[in-house]
């Protein structure tokens, strides 16, 4: 790795509410305010921190907004949910009532609307000294824009229980909008699993900071955790394990629709990747027609890749991913199902083209746009399809090419070198969990690097966002999944949200320190990094 100079810590700035409020830009339907001074509050409050960086931000030097008992939502038509969801939060940590109101001024209030005009996930977001203003063109840019307040409000906003206050955010004019669509991170419930429960705190983490894509690696060789009917050796055999022989388990149809809920709630797109003609031990061995040989091999806990194939030439193959992919995409809201593809070490190149054949016929019979990783360029792949790079390659260098060829037949990618993206890999040499295959990955590395220039013949159109895949050989609890996550996972979404040229490594270290002590509230432990001026009290 090279080496870096180490850089001394820098404080969060602190801004004081003393100084006159400054002259404020008009926001479309907010009230023109005056430029009165402001009485001086007892408390500094602080700077405004926010990750992603919004794509514009004016902070209002001496302004402030303060939460009080008589604070209210007031939601125009449409922003229900995204009040609704605020109001859980600050009800909890305030005690306050925070009631939602559908009528009446704003004064006072949160306001929170729908403007008609634009779409997707863009949002503006006003902070003044007597009431904030929320508007975006859609439900999920009011959602993004209500995690921008959370997070310029103090970390203990986060706590369960009640604390004392003071409830402040600074003043600021925020305009913003993501850089990409698909901000996504991928957990591998394969290798361990891990309940609904689990995953649901996973999104919650992810929410804070606007992923909007959860892929779930549902198969693998160690373990299939989707029921599916007609096959349910599938789950009570092939689930029944994990790596290292832990029990393992799965996910009901009502599960996986209970996860479907929670990550639309929160504006996330379910992706499920059944991963083939590699990575299928569990399948195998659960059903033994699916063998050339027609022998099942024994279950497998072990860590290895590329060692076990679908039989490519039996037509049992394919009305077994028919009943699966079929399966899914009727529970699947989303366009997206995720076929794998990647390692495929043990199928032959003619018989992994011919895999791709037949499963893209069958992901475009059900509705669904295909979606693998990279390797599926080696084969035919149908325009508008995604590939999800993960190579820590960059450049021309061998390992692009899968990803160059998917991009020339009209696929667009999906971002996550393993070098830089990939939260399975080791901080540092003495981290605990994770591998390091592809290197250590230490936050400064996760967060620099452009998603639009890393492999020659590549640019930001054909790119559709970024991905930080969570592989779980070595995760097996709520605290390793936040240990390898945290704060990894805000550098990669980051990236997916923020204009290249609006982000820097300088600022975003301070902005990521900010987010400790709400890690800390949230109850999710992280990794200190040493590149980080963490807070020290
Ligand atoms: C490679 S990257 C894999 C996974 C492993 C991971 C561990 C890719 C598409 N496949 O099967 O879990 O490395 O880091």
């Amino acid at each position: 790795m090279p080496s870096r100079a180490p850089r001394r810590p820098r404080l969060p700035r602190v801004l004081t509410a003393s100084a006159a409020t400054a002259a404020l830009a008009a926001v479309p339907g907010a009230p023109a305010v005056a430029a009165v001074p402001l009485p001086t509050a007892g408390h500094a409050v602080a700077a405004p921190q926010v990750v992603p960086a919004p794509a514009s931000l004016r902070a209002l030097s001496g302004v402030s907004f303060s939460l009080t008992r008589r604070t209210r939502i007031l939601v125009r038509p449409g922003a229900d949910r995204a009040g609704t969801y605020l109001a859980g939060i600050l009800r909890r940590s305030t005690g306050y009532p925070v009631p939602i109101s559908r009528t009446g001024g704003a004064t006072g209030a949160i306001a929170l609307s729908l403007t008609g005009g634009g779409g997707g996930e863009a949002y503006r977001l006003s902070v003044r000294r007597d009431s904030v203003w929320l508007s975006s063109g859609t439900p999920a840019g009011l959602f993004r824009g209500v995690q921008t307040l959370r997070q310029l409000l103090p970390p203990a906003i986060e706590s369960a229980t009640v604390r004392p206050g003071p409830w402040s955010a600074p003043g600021v004019e925020i305009e913003d909008a993501p850089r990409f669509a698909w901000r996504g991170t991928m957990l591998d419930v394969a290798r361990h699993f891990f309940t609904v429960r689990q995953v649901e705190r996973y999104i919650d983490t992810a929410a804070l900071y606007k992923v909007n894509m959860l892929h779930l690696h549902l198969s693998d060789d160690q373990g299939w955790r989707i029921a599916i009917p007609g096959r349910p050796r599938l789950t009570s055999y092939g689930g029944s394990t994990a790596v290292g022989g832990g029990p393992g388990g799965f996910y009901t149809e009502r599960d996986f629709t209970e996860i479907v809920r929670y990550a639309a709630e929160r504006y996330m797109t379910v992706v499920p990747e059944i991963d083939g003609p590699g990575h299928t031990n569990a399948a195998l061995a659960s059903y033994a027609e699916l063998n050339c040989d027609g022998h099942a091999p024994p279950l497998y806990t072990g860590t290895d890749v590329g060692f076990s194939s679908l039989c490519i030439g039996k037509p049992v193959t394919y009305e077994f991913l028919d009943d699966v992919l079929g399966r899914l995409a009727k529970f699947t809201p989303g366009p997206y199902l995720h076929i794998g593809g990647d390692e495929a070490m043990s199928t032959k190149p003619a018989d992994y083209a011919e895999y791709l054949r037949r499963i893209e016929e069958i992901v475009r019979r059900h509705g669904k746009t295909l979606t693998g990783w990279a390797d599926i360029g080696a084969a035919t792949v149908p325009r508008g399809a995604i590939a999800q790079y993960w190579q820590p390659a960059k450049g021309s260098e061998e390992g692009t090419a899968t990803a160059r060829a998917a991009v020339r037949q009209g696929a667009r990618l999906v971002m996550s070198p393993a070098d830089h993206a990939y939260l399975d890999m080791k901080y540092t040499a003495s981290t605990p969990l994770g591998q390091d295959w592809a290197g250590l990955v230490e936050v400064r590395d996760a967060y620099e690097w452009d998603p639009g220039t890393l492999i020659d013949g590549v640019s930001d159109k054909d790119v559709a966002g970024v991905e930080a895949p969570l592989w779980t050989e070595t995760i097996v609890s709520d605290h390793d999944i936040d240990y390898m996550t945290l704060p990894r996972l805000p550098a990669i979404a980051e990236i997916g949200w923020t204009p290249q040229n609006g982000r820097s490594w300088n600022d975003f270290r301070l902005r990521l320190a900010a987010q400790g002590p709400r890690w800390a509230v949230l109850g999710r432990a992280y990794y200190p990094s040493p590149q980080v001026p963490w807070p020290t009290s």
